[in-house]
């Protein structure tokens, strides 16, 4: 059947793309290597809770982009803001009465924003909260956890160093060991190396960032207190207390894990859904920290396409609409009814509409019990899954995303996919 477009496969758009992009892909994981394809599909467009890819294969989408789709590809309301506002224009690099719009939506639904600065991705809004930090501390040292994802930026690609709260070292070439040396890395959900961290670094510290429903090693929830420690740990040191909300903002609740947890962090990083699809992040929190950026202080940070009209209107486009309680009642009933049928095959950790089924019969806590799992396991569901047309996370440690386009039948008919592949 000949259609407009160069009747193609993903073997030869795979071997184009290999000659012409690191990987063949714009992004590592999308390469779907950690689950053994030897070539990922390449999509061909989306709609609701499904993706069909060049070769006319329809997928059940849990990845849905890695969050920001809460209503799903190709959202009518969300079409038609781009839509609209593409015709007045794609980027002006001045102000505009939208982005003023979008940060009182943040500020509306985020406890911690007071204000707030628009910018183009998640790993852009995390290194500026970082820097903003440090100037407003001045001071040079940050705590992370292990497993946490915090986007590309160097000083957030550090490994823990040798034995617990010692100095970093990069976890990748390319990031000087200068840099990886002033991040403090400590297991996620570990009270006591937290606090030996800062009581040994407390002095020079200048925030302590954290997902507060982790994502990154899969979804690993906060332990009982472990958020208001690190909050009490920042209040006793001076150190800021950032919230990495790039998955869990607008997901969890409409407040993030900050609404749901009763935390409030000094600042907060948000992305996905936040900008509807498009690229757009935020960060954002207290007015007398934000105060110091530039152009009202002297930490610099900017951006091009920040606030871009397209995004902004994407993300209105949603954020108005999750104002809505019944979303999130919608989203925690979808995620129950998953979680409760998968949790006869696997260790499922879910916080509202993010989960993560677990090849484990152990507990997961942090990102070393999430490396014990079988990942040869995981890949061989994806591959059965992918198989019967249903597109799970292309590794074990990230998240399944449930939005409003996914239905009963949908939940159903995934966990019928999965019980064929343990039955087997
Ligand atoms: P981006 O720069 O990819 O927009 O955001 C970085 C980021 C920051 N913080 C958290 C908690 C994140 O999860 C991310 C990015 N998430 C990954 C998936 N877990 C994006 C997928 C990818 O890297 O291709």
């Amino acid at each position: 059947m000949a259609t407009d477009k160069l009747l193609t496969t993903r073997s030869e758009l795979y071997r184009r793309a290999l000659e012409l992009i690191p990987g063949g892909v714009n992004s590592p994981v999308r390469a779907m290597r950690a689950v053994g394809l030897d070539e990922p599909f390449f999509v061909d467009h989306g709609e609701g809770a499904y993706l069909y890819d060049v070769d006319g294969n329809r997928y059940l989408d849990w990845v849905l982009s890695w969050g920001p789709l809460l209503f799903g590809h190709a959202d009518p309301e969300t079409v038609e803001a781009v839509r609209e506002a593409a015709r007045r224009g794609t980027s002006f690099g001045a102000p505009t009465e939208a982005e003023v719009e979008l940060a009182a939506e943040i500020a509306d639904a985020v406890p911690s924003v007071e204000k707030v600065r628009l910018v183009s991705s998640g790993t852009e809004a995390a290194m500026s909260a970082l820097r903003l930090a440090r100037g407003f501390t001045s001071r040079d040292r940050i705590l992370k956890f292990a497993g946490c994802y915090h986007g590309h930026a160097d000083p957030l690609l550090a490994s823990a160093g040798s034995g617990l709260a010692t100095l970093g070292i990069p976890s990748t070439p390319g990031v000087p060991p200068a840099v990886a040396r002033d991040t403090i890395v400590v297991p996620y959900n570990d009270v006591e190396a937290a606090a030996d961290a800062v009581m040994k670094f407390g002095e020079g510290l200048a925030a302590i960032i954290v997902e507060p429903v982790a994502g990154n090693m899969g979804v690993v929830p906060p332990v009982d207190g472990f958020l208001s420690v690190l909050r009490q740990l920042c209040d006793a040191s001076g150190a800021l207390l950032i919230f990495d909300e790039v998955i869990s903002g607008f997901r969890v609740a409409r407040g993030g894990a900050q609404e749901l947890y009763g935390i409030t962090p000094d600042l907060t990083v948000l992305g996905k859904i936040v900008g509807g699809g498009l690229p757009l992040a935020a960060f954002g929190g207290r007015a007398d920290v934000m105060e110091q950026l530039a152009p009202s202080g002297p930490v610099y940070q900017a951006g091009t396409l920040s606030g871009n009209p397209l995004a902004t209107a994407a993300g209105l486009s949603v954020l108005r609409r999750l104002r809505d309680p019944s979303v999130y009642e919608a989203l925690e009933r979808k995620g129950l009814r998953l979680e409760t049928a998968l949790s006869e095959y696997g260790r499922v950790r879910r916080v509202g509409a993010m989960l993560t089924m677990f090849m484990t019969d152990r507990g997961v806590r942090n990102f070393e019990d999430a490396q014990s799992c079988d990942t040869e396991r995981y890949g061989a569901l994806f591959r059965h899954l992918v198989q019967n047309g249903i597109y799970i996370a292309p590794s074990q440690f990230e998240a399944m995303f449930v939005s409003l386009a996914h239905s009963d039948d949908d939940i159903d008919r995934t966990v019928d996919a999965v019980r064929s592949f343990f039955a087997a």
